[in-house]
C-alpha cells in the first residue's frame, strides 16, 4: 500500500439503471387482422452494489471516479417477450467501509469479503400493453415506461478492521513494532510524523492464532484540537478489540508515565468510548541504556495502577513475543466490534405517498414515490395511457388532496417536474 495514497473517505454519485419500457404490440395471425395485445414488459434496470473485497485497502478508486450508473433494462417486445434486466454495477470496497447518505444515516457497512449491499436500486420495467388487457379493455394501445433508477450522493467512510490499535507519540517506535511482528513495511525514521496514514499488519503466532494490528500516525498533546496530524485517524481503531499504547522509554522530552496520561486524555477528548476499551502498555527501546535504567520504576508504576505493562525493544525483539501472546489472549476475549452502533443510525420513516405543497399562487407541487413514478412511467402523448394515469391518481386520492390544499381549477400542478393543468371532476 503506497502510504500517501491511503484514502479513507470518498463521496460518490450513484444511479441505478432505468427500467426498460413496456411494449405496445398486437398479435398478428393468419386470417386475424387485429389479434389480442401481446406487448411484453420491460426489464429491470441494474442495481449498484458495493461488495467487500479483502484485497482492497483504501477508497482511492472512488476518489478519482465519482459517478456511477448501472445499465438500463431492455425494452419489452412483441409476442410477450420480456426485456432483459440491466446488469448490476459492482463496486468493490475494502472491509470496514461504511456507507452513509447525505443526512448521515448509515445505509450499511461492509465487514466480510463478498458481502453485498445494494446502494441504488434499478428502476422497475414498465408493463407492456398485454398487462392492461381486461374484459372491458380488450385492446389497450398503451404501455408503461420504465421507472428511473434510484439516484443519490453517498459518502463512503473506511474504518479499517483491526484487532489492535497502536497509539503513541511520534517516534515511539510503532511502525518499527508492526514491521517486526508482521509483513507490513511502513516507513521508519527518526523524525516525528513519519507515518501519515494507518498501516495494517497481520500477526501470525507459532500457536496458529492470528490478529490484525493497525499502526497509526503519532498523537501529540493537543491532537484532539487539531495539533500535529490531529485525531481523525483514531476512527480506525474505533472498533479494535484492544489498544496498545507504545511509549518511548528513551525519550528525553517526556517521562513515559506522563506520555501515557497525555495520550489517554487525547483519546478521551476524541471519543470517551475509547477509554472503555481494554488496553495494555508497551515501554519501547529498552535496548538503549537510559531506557533500561527506567524499566523498574515504570514497571512498578503501571503495576500499582493495575495496568498490563511490557518492556520491549521493537528493534531487537526483546519482550515482544510475550506481549504478542498477551494481545492474542485479549483479542480472543473481546472480539472486534463488528457492528457500527452509531447514534446517527436511525430508521428512515416510510415516505408518505402523496405530499402536496403550494409553491406559488396557483402552483402546487406534488411529491411522493407512487405519484411520481406513476407520472414518469406514463407516455403523456398517449391518450389511453393518460386515462390510465388518472385512474392511478384517483386511487391515490390526489384530487382530494389538491382541493384540500386549496388548488382550484386551472391551477398548475407539478409532479416529477412535469406540469399539468388542474381539472377536478368534482365541483
Ligand atoms: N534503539 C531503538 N530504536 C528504536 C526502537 N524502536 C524504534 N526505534 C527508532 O525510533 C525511531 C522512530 O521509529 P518509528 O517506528 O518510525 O516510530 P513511530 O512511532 O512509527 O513514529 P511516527 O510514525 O512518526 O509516529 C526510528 O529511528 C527507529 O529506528 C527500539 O526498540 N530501539
Ligand atoms: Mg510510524
Amino acid at each position: 500500500m503506497g502510504e500517501a495514497k491511503f484514502i479513507d473517505e470518498a463521496r460518490i454519485y450513484v444511479e441505478g439503471g432505468h427500467g426498460g419500457n413496456g411494449c405496445i404490440s398486437f398479435r398478428r395471425e393468419k386470417y386475424i387482422p387485429y389479434g389480442g395485445p401481446d406487448g411484453g414488459d420491460g426489464g429491470k434496470g441494474g442495481d449498484i452494489v458495493v461488495v467487500g473485497d479483502s484485497s482492497k485497502r483504501t477508497l482511492l478508486n472512488y476518489h478519482f471516479k465519482r459517478h456511477y450508473k448501472a445499465q438500463r433494462g431492455y425494452h419489452g417486445q412483441g409476442r410477450l417477450r420480456k426485456g432483459k434486466d440491466g446488469k448490476d454495477l459492482v463496486l468493490p470496497v475494502p472491509l470496514g467501509t461504511i456507507i452513509k447518505d447525505d443526512k448521515g444515516c448509515i445505509i450499511g457497512e461492509i465487514l466480510k469479503h463478498g458481502q453485498k449491499i445494494v446502494i441504488a436500486h434499478g428502476g422497475k420495467g414498465g408493463h407492456g400493453n398485454a398487462y392492461f388487457a381486461t374484459s372491458t379493455r380488450q385492446a389497450p394501445s398503451f404501455s408503461e415506461k420504465g421507472e428511473p433508477g434510484e439516484k443519490r450522493w453517498l459518502n463512503l467512510e473506511l474504518r479499517v478492521l483491526a484487532d489492535v490499535g497502536l497509539v503513541g507519540f511520534p517516534n515511539a517506535g510503532k511502525s518499527t513494532f508492526i514491521s517486526k511482528v508482521s509483513k507490513a513495511r511502513p516507513k521508519i525514521a527518526d523524525y516525528p510524523f513519519t507515518t501519515l496514514t494507518p498501516n495494517l499488519g497481520t500477526v501470525l503466532l507459532p500457536d496458529g492464532r492470528t490478529f490484525v494490528i493497525c499502526d497509526l500516525p503519532g498523537i501529540i498533546e493537543g491532537a484532539s484540537k487539531g495539533k500535529g496530524l490531529g485525531t481523525r485517524f483514531l476512527r480506525h481503531i474505533s472498533r479494535a478489540a484492544t489498544i496498545l499504547y507504545v511509549l518511548d522509554l528513551a525519550s528525553s522530552e517526556i517521562e513515559p508515565e506522563n506520555a501515557f496520561e497525555v495520550l489517554r486524555k487525547e483519546l478521551e477528548n476524541y471519543d470517551s468510548n475509547l477509554l472503555k476499551r481494554t488496553f495494555m502498555v508497551a515501554g519501547n527501546k529498552i535496548d538503549i541504556p537510559e531506557a533500561r535504567s527506567k524499566k523498574g520504576r515504570i514497571e512498578r508504576h503501571f503495576k500499582s495502577l493495575g495496568i498490563k505493562f511490557f518492556p520491549i525493544s521493537a528493534v531487537t525483539g526483546e519482550g515482544v513475543q510475550e506481549l504478542l501472546y498477551t494481545i492474542a489472549d485479549e483479542v480472543e476475549k473481546s472480539p472486534r466490534e463488528i457492528v457500527a452502533c452509531e447514534p446517527e443510525l436511525i430508521v428512515l420513516k416510510k415516505p408518505e405517498k402523496v405530499v402536496v405543497k403550494k409553491v406559488a399562487e396557483g402552483v402546487y407541487k406534488v411529491s411522493g414515490k407512487a405519484v411520481e413514478m406513476a407520472t414518469l412511467t406514463t407516455d403523456l402523448e398517449n391518450e389511453e395511457a393518460v386515462l390510465h394515469l388518472q385512474e392511478k391518481f384517483s386511487k391515490l386520492n390526489l384530487e382530494e388532496r389538491l382541493l384540500q390544499a386549496g388548488a382550484k381549477r386551472g391551477d398548475i400542478i407539478i409532479i416529477a417536474g412535469i406540469e399539468f393543468d388542474f381539472e377536478p371532476d368534482i365541483r
